[in-house]
């Protein structure tokens, strides 16, 4: 739309760009189809500052030295997934999330484990946070010290863009962290801000006295209350109290000042100058804080996540932006925008109420609360897609909505607190093996730590050597990674998972980490043990394998890219997840039986999916035996289904 202001200011910018630039009319185009919004979104949040066209002109300037120093080579990437703008909704995609120093220490032995994601069908790696932090309080990588280099434990930035071209090459994509809430104290902005320099006192929040602190704690709830209680930390040097939601070593970055989203932005385009795919934002549910509120998805937060996109979208618009909100399923969908029909926010977000649900799902044996709560999640809009994934780094939430479990006949309280217990070994006959994260006196609460494998029972029946109970908790792992490789979106591995990695249980023993058990589920990979993947019989290999077989069938089935195409289905059966999966020409029908006990599904049913016809297993690649007009699934099996003979 038309804005006056906006045309005036722009019409002065553009005046003043180089002549190289003002003849670029890739970025001339994006920067004036983008600018109106760019400007009414700046308006919202800092219209009241009288510097606002300073501070435009600032991002602006900063834009086209970004965009300047983007290689001619990543620009034709971006022109060409302009044109092909799904590129991050196809079924080709499947990731792996990784900590270099624990699955092969660092940036140069990465080079000879690209193969090995090649075996599996990766292709999209997730390195966990690079930036460079300190030594000991990083919290695994989210206390970044410096934006722009790379921490020496793991390499060079030389390293990394090696790294980087080392995939381009074999047509693979790189994500990152772009820690965007917080800093490490030992930032240099916060030393500035600590040595008494007003400009980096005003990144942050700082407070002389506890009154507003103290108004904030009112509704801000603790992230991390067994390590750091409360959400404000006392810095001595400025005698001042600083808001740190996170850690205590944490300080949260204040977006109402303009120079911080302006930098923060800069950080990101220059980490996509270096080559990177995607970007998880970290924590964006806390951007904007707000007195009497959570400070938790509020619209400024969306504001800003908007601003960094349309400035990703004028400077590197083939780059895709990931929200890691783990909110309720709700506040979710709102981090791709504000439009029904388009993204204009993030492009991707972590499905993290389809993982909650299936470890909900998995405790039950039936998936009462999975149907509810999938069933009652919001649309998403056309061009986003979900990261969908079974274990990540972080513990496990139960952030599903209390309407699921009562719909699904379960008092919401003492539901959560069966879960939480089943799977942290408080519940008699549990087969899970995990800890509870971060207990919380005050209100009960409580998240899960563990191994995909640990929790799903394979290190209490490998102890009890129960050969049947082994089976079982294989099952149940393949069953979790056929419904995130299945459902619409992309599949991100969690590094470790592929071999059926146990709980590391050597974190306790480590002064840096024992006070924070999610190192349990953040292994050193053992290369001996996982070449047990080639050994028919063993855990890994039988893992190992589906999944390989998996990702292929997936990587071949283009009904499977996500065009909001995935349509949960009832087919009256509580312990059954179903859902369709559908594009104009073919059709899948997906059944996962969470149940340890065999469960039909009738004939009527796969005739009102997929018609009459030869109904065929994609996994196994083997027809599906009927039995009297009865499909039988197994304990925790699942299928593929399509109809051989008769596409849609
Ligand atoms: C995110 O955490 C990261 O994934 C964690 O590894 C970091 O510790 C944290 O931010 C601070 O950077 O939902 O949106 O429950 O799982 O805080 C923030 C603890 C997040 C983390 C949770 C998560």
């Amino acid at each position: 739309m038309y804005h006056p202001k906006a045309h005036i200011l722009l019409k002065e910018l553009l005046s003043d760009l180089p002549v190289k630039l003002r003849e670029d009319q890739d970025f001339i185009l994006r920067l004036t189809a983008n600018f109106p919004e760019l400007y009414s979104r700046f308006q919202v949040l800092y219209g009241q500052r009288d510097d606002i066209d300073f501070q435009l002109t600032t991002l602006v300037n900063m834009l086209a030295v970004s965009y300047e120093g983007r290689s001619e080579k990543l620009r034709e990437t971006d022109l060409s997934r302009t044109r092909d703008e799904g590129w991050h909704l196809s079924e080709k995609i499947a990731g792996m999330t990784l900590y270099l120093d624990r699955f092969c220490d660092n940036l140069k032995s990465f080079i000879s484990k690209i193969d090995y994601l090649c075996e599996l069908g990766v292709n999209l790696v997730h390195l966990m946070p690079l930036m460079k932090g300190p030594e000991e309080k990083n919290d695994g990588g989210y206390a970044v010290s410096d934006y722009q280099k790379i921490d020496p434990r793991y390499g060079t930035n030389a390293e990394l863009k090696n790294v980087i071209s080392g995939l381009h090459k074999k047509d693979m994509y790189l994500m990152m962290d772009l820690v965007v809430n917080h800093t490490s104290d030992q930032h240099k902005w916060a030393k500035e801000a600590r040595k008494g320099n007003k400009q980096y006192q005003d990144y942050y929040y700082l407070f002389e006295d506890r009154i507003v602190p103290d108004l904030f704690e009112r509704s801000l709830p603790e992230i991390f209350p067994e390590n750091s209680p409360e959400n404000f930390t006392y810095s001595k040097e400025m005698d001042r109290w600083v808001m740190t939601v996170f850690n205590d070593y944490q300080w949260d970055l204040n977006y109402a000042n303009p120079e911080v989203l302006i930098k923060m932005i800069r950080m990101l385009l220059t980490q996509a100058n270096w080559g990177v795919d995607i970007f998880r934002l970290d924590a964006v549910a806390f951007l904007w804080k707000q007195l009497g509120t959570s400070s938790q998805n509020l619209p400024e937060a969306h504001i800003v996540l908007q601003l960094f996109k349309l400035c990703t979208q004028i400077v590197a618009p083939g780059v895709a932006l990931l929200a890691e909100a783990i909110v309720s399923p709700d506040e979710i969908v709102k981090y791709f925008g504000g439009s029904k029909t388009h993204n204009d926010e993030c492009d991707i977000a972590y499905n993290a109420t389809l993982m909650a649900l299936l470890w909900d799902a998995i405790a039950t044996h039936n998936a009462k609360v999975l149907n509810e709560g999938m069933r009652s999640m919001p649309p998403k809009p056309a061009g986003s897609t979900w990261i969908n994934y079974v274990r990540c780094h972080d513990d496990i939430g139960l952030g599903y909505e209390d309407e699921a479990i009562h719909n699904a006949g379960y008092t919401p309280y003492s539901h959560r607190r069966f879960i939480v217990d089943f799977f942290t070994g408080q519940f008699e006959g549990s087969f899970a093996e995990g800890m509870p994260f971060m207990f919380n006196p005050k209100n009960g609460d409580a998240r899960i730590s563990g191994s995909l494998a640990s929790l799903a029972g394979l290190e209490v029946s490998l102890k009890t050597g129960v050969k049947a109970n082994v089976k079982k908790a294989v099952n149940r792992i393949i069953l979790l990674h056929s419904v995130v490789i299945s459902f619409g979106g992309i599949p991100m591995l969690y590094y470790g998972d592929e071999i059926a990695t146990l709980n590391d249980y050597t974190f306790l023993d480590d002064p840096k980490r024992s006070d924070d058990n999610r190192w349990i589920h953040r292994p050193r990979i053992d290369w001996e043990v996982n070449s047990k993947r080639k050994e028919r019989g063993t855990p890994q290999h039988t893992v190992f394998t589906a999944l390989k077989r998996m990702l292929k069938v997936r990587s071949e089935s283009p009904e499977w890219a996500d065009h909001n195409n995935c349509k949960i289905l009832d087919v009256e059966n509580e312990h059954l997840f179903c859902f369709e999966r559908k594009s104009q020409t073919d059709i899948t029908f997906v059944i996962a039986n969470f149940k340890d006990r065999p469960q039909r599904v009738h004939k009527d049913w796969l005739v009102a999916c997929l018609h009459v016809g030869v109904y065929w297993d994609k996994y196994t690649d083997k027809p599906i035996q009927l039995d009297e007009g009865w499909l039988t699934l197994d304990p925790y099996q699942f299928v593929w289904l399509v109809n051989k003979v008769k596409r849609i």
